[in-house]
């Protein structure tokens, strides 16, 4: 496995060997037996356009003889930064085949993320689109490139300026070695943890296995067609089965541009659409929409997870739209729980469904790590077959995030239904759940702390009717108190994403204090609710 990963211990590789989870697939080989025997069958749409299997195919071969041309190869990392474009597919396929390492940022990240995971990976490249909404992404690569050593390549859909467009990256197909099915394939971003973003190792064979059993569990085969309405770069609609998933069945995956329903009606009466993930804000919008728009839902699996999904918007859309929907509790760690699609409703509407695999081990624990009473609370932590065993370079962080026989813990307050369902109940993780965009407060506090203003901070949730949760940053001032306006430029000027700036600002004389000296956010929480 890649210095810098952990692998798992020796005697639960064989048994998920032996149990036929893990079977030597690699995601290198994506659609190419499709592409083989049926290369007119559509494996992808966007717009107007659409792509067969055997033109994906060739195409991915000739993007990773493009790519070694520049001299990327195996287990070279590469931060991939596109929406949800054809682009994406070609060249997440064209890194597998070359064993080279795609690193999986969203498309709202900016400096200081896409810096970080140049820096902290190592990258050889960065592959990004030329601007969004006016922001120059070409700019940000250049300064990312000015203060990472490793960068040689940026590679640009669209117009290249400086640097390479990604459409010139075209060579004749070259035999490539298959890549090690137990190796990583690729990097997933964590949604929640303290300090920096962490990267999730996720290998061929775990991920294909991921692949395979969620196609299974929402009934999704050849016949399916499924919509990346979410950012393909999320776990939830890049492998649950999402558009990999798609591709392994020789399904269509349709990428839009996001779940506003104008758009998302219409691909999915245009192209059938079976299947689709959401987060839960979505769901009251679509309700409120598919009449006024006179959108046919009915039938249509809907994948809803991320954040803490209301029982009542669970009912009004199986009741007033006919949606087949499907609870997830997802990780891009791994762990997946979820309902099945004849379920009945009301497991949809208060439960997180059953584990995704028979050896997925769950222990829900105190905070001594002592396993609780059947039924009780307590935090999640986990290990199987798709559960990373560490994050990438960070043995310290590692050591205290798993238990020492492996578990991964969560941070999430669970228990379980007598009937084998998993139910969240709360988070001790400092995480804000903006409607499944996750928001590490660390992360932003440690910026906020910078601004000349601020003597303290502490970040946190606060309840919000439409995303759930919302971001509200706590602060002491120095002499002169700040205005929300300008922590928040001061934010985007430091290159941070825009959904992790605050969204409300208190201003405070002193921060409560726990009896070991850490701010207690639990107490600031409450009275903000209150
Ligand atoms: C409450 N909180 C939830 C749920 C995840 C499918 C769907 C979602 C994700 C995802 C994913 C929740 N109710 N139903 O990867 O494959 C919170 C928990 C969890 C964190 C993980 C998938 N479903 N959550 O959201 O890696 O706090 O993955 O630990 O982004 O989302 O976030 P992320």
């Amino acid at each position: 496995m890649l210095d810098g990963c952990v692998s798992w211990p020796r005697e639960l590789a064989e048994r998920y060997r032996a149990q036929g989870y893990w079977r030597g697939e690699s995601l290198a080989d994506l659609g190419r037996e499709w592409a083989r025997t049926d290369p007119e069958r559509v494996a992808l749409v966007t717009g107007d356009r659409r792509v067969s299997y055997g033109d994906l195919d060739r195409r991915a071969d000739r993007m990773a003889a493009g790519l070694r041309a520049h001299g990327i190869g195996r287990h070279d990392r590469v931060v991939v930064q596109l929406p949800n474009r054809v682009e994406f597919v070609v060249l997440c396929l064209a890194l597998f085949r070359l064993g080279a390492l795609p690193v999986l940022a969203l498309p709202a990240h900016r400096r200081a993320e896409i810096g970080h995971l140049c820096a902290h990976t190592e990258a050889v490249a960065y592959v990004t689109v030329d601007q969004v909404q006016g922001y120059d992404l070409r700019k940000l690569a250049a300064d990312v490139r000015a203060e990472t050593p490793s960068l040689r390549e940026v590679f640009v859909v669209g117009d290249p300026g400086e640097f390479t467009a990604l459409s010139e990256v075209d060579a004749e197909p070259v035999p490539l070695p298959a890549p090690d099915p137990s190796d990583v394939a690729f990097f997933l971003l964590s949604g929640g943890s303290t300090g920096l973003p962490k990267l999730i190792p996720r290998t061929h064979d775990d991920y294909a296995y991921q692949l395979r059993a969620t196609a299974a569990a929402m009934g999704f085969g050849p016949d399916g067609v499924y919509l990346a309405a979410l950012p393909v770069a999320h776990n939830a609609a890049l492998g649950c089965p999402g558009v990999l998933g798609a591709l392994r069945v020789g399904a269509t995956a349709v990428l839009a541009g996001s779940p506003s329903p104008d758009e998302a009606f219409r691909l999915i009466a245009r192209e059938r659409v079976t299947l689709t993930t959401l987060m839960p804000p979505f769901l009251p919008l679509w309700a409120d929409l598919a009449p006024v728009l006179g959108a046919d839902l009915s039938g249509l699996v809907v994948e809803v997870g991320g954040a803490n999904l209301s029982p009542a918007v669970a009912d009004r859309v199986t009741r007033e739209l006919g949606i087949r929907l499907t609870h997830f509790f997802g990780m891009a760690e791994g762990p997946i729980c979820c309902t099945r699609p004849d379920d009945p409703p009301e497991l949809a509407a208060h439960t997180q469904g059953r584990a995704l695999s028979a050896d997925d081990e769950f222990r829900v624990v105190d905070e001594d790590g002592r396993q609780v009473a059947a039924g009780e609370v307590g935090e999640l932590t986990v290990r199987g077959p798709t559960t990373l065993r560490g994050y990438y370079r960070v043995p310290e962080y590692n050591a205290h995030t798993f238990t020492p026989d492996g578990f991964l813990r969560t941070g999430d307050l669970v228990r379980w239904t007598p009937t084998g369902e998993l139910v969240v109940v709360g988070r001790i993780k400092e995480v804000v759940n903006r409607g499944g965009e996750k928001v590490p407060a660390g992360e932003v506090e440690e910026h906020l702390l910078a601004h000349p203003a601020v003597r303290e901070v502490a970040v946190l949730a606060v309840p919000d009717r439409v995303l759930g949760e919302k971001t509200c940053a706590v602060v002491v001032p120095r002499a002169d108190a700040p205005t929300l306006g300008q922590l928040r430029d001061f934010l985007t000027d430091r290159g941070l994403a825009a959904y992790k700036l605050p969204d409300r600002l208190e201003l405070r004389t002193a921060l409560p204090h726990t009896a070991v000296g850490k701010v207690d956010k639990r107490a600031l929480g409450a009275e903000l609710a209150g």
